[in-house]
């Protein structure tokens, strides 16, 4: 069985459908947690798969580093090691290393730096993150690319965006034929309309299996991002899945998807689900707050989660005041199950043709505020 993308319904520019793999199937639009070192921190594979998930993102970066591509192929890939066996994404490590490792070299080849974990020299280049995407036995390859932090000048990002579409062609080259696996493609060119019809021209002149949009959610505002999406998405192939890398907040992911974005990942359920932070129906609720510590009522009625159907708000303040372990755990599947269903609603209202009343409804009982 190969890899294929088919579209159920579209309704603006929001669409839904099925990205078909041979590990199973992916509902878009979806959102795949992140699974960075081969864990989703704080949860089991399985209960990451009951909040809904069908595809969890991990890191060339931290992987190649920690325990290594090589020793992951060892133990049979990166499904087997970590007991994940659906799809499994994989970014391709350059926007890690800007983001995490400390003396970087950027050359025409590719980046060298040193790593946050033991100050061990590397290198990346578009071969050797196919070659270790490889290893790990990813299911979706993420093109190398070099994404710049916002604001930059013009210049600057029309020189980084036409380093990462030969990046793109050099991915392709190197990613070889690989049936039931994909490449996406990554389209640059920061808020520059003509730029990133330029990096769209390009990647669609090489051709990939998918397309993400990248090099947004880098510093610019939901508002300029959005002015970007109102555009970027359609100069991307209709008929192939697009992944808004790195996004984001419920109402970032709601605006993504009514403007044609189809994938999504981010690690603010998860990472937030750790400092007490939760998202709900209602916004965000911060359970280290002392009005809930005499609160017996869930953290939200309405959901099914372990979380808010066995415990209390007094309990989850509690945990997090302690710094207990579960604490991390329960939010962490509150804020990945939210983000599931809030995917799922947004799936079925495309399909009714209802996105316009789907999106009413989130923003109406954002506004109400929490309990
Ligand atoms: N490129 C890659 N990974 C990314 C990004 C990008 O532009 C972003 C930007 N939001 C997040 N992760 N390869
Ligand atoms: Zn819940």
């Amino acid at each position: 069985m190969s890899f294929s993308f088919s579209l159920n319904a579209t309704d603006g520019a929001a669409r839904t459908g099925v990205i078909s793999t041979p590990r199973g199937e992916i509902r878009t639009p979806a959102f795949m947690p992140v699974g960075t070192a081969a864990t989703v921190k704080a949860m089991m594979p399985e209960s990451v798969r009951q909040t809904g998930a069908d595809i969890l993102l991990g890191n060339t970066y931290h992987l190649m580093l920690r325990p290594s591509a090589e020793r992951i192929d060892r133990f049979g890939g990166l499904h087997k090691f970590m007991n994940w066996e659906r799809p499994i994404l994989t970014d391709s490590g350059g926007f890690q290393v800007m983001s995490l490792a400390s003396l970087r070299k950027l050359t025409e080849k590719g980046v060298t730096f040193k790593s946050h974990i033991d100050g061990s020299k590397h290198e990346i280049t578009p071969e050797r993150s196919m070659e270790i995407q490889k290893l790990l036995g990813s299911d979706i390859v993420m093109a190398f690319d070099e994404c710049p932090a916002l604001p930059a000048d013009r210049e600057r990002i029309a020189e980084s965006m036409r380093l990462s579409m030969r990046w793109a062609q050099r991915s392709r080259d190197a990613f070889g034929d690989r049936p039931g696996h994909a490449l996406f493609g990554i389209q640059q060119g920061g808020l520059e309309r003509d730029l990133r019809e330029e990096s769209a021209e390009k990647l669609r002149e090489i051709g990939f299996e998918g397309y993400a949009v990248g090099g947004l959610a880098v510093g610019e505002g939901q508002e300029a991002m959005f002015g970007c999406l109102d555009y970027a998405p359609g100069q991307l192939p209709q008929d192939k899945p697009r992944y808004l890398m790195g996004v984001g907040k419920p109402d970032d992911i709601v605006g993504a998807v009514k403007r044609g974005i189809d994938m999504m990942d981010c690690v603010l359920p998860s990472r937030s689900g750790r400092t007490g932070q939760a998202w709900t129906r209602r916004g965000q609720v911060n359970l280290r707050n002392a009005r809930h510590a005499d609160d017996p009522r869930p953290l939200d009625e309405a959901c099914s989660c372990p979380a808010c159907a066995r415990y209390s708000r007094a309990y989850l303040h509690h945990v997090v005041r302690s710094q207990e372990m579960i604490a991390g755990m329960l939010l962490t599947w509150h804020n990945l199950h939210y983000y599931q269903e809030l995917m799922g609603g947004m799936r079925a209202a495309i399909a009714a043709q209802d996105f316009a009343g789907f999106e009413a409804r989130f923003h109406a009982q954002r506004a109400e505020g929490d309990i």
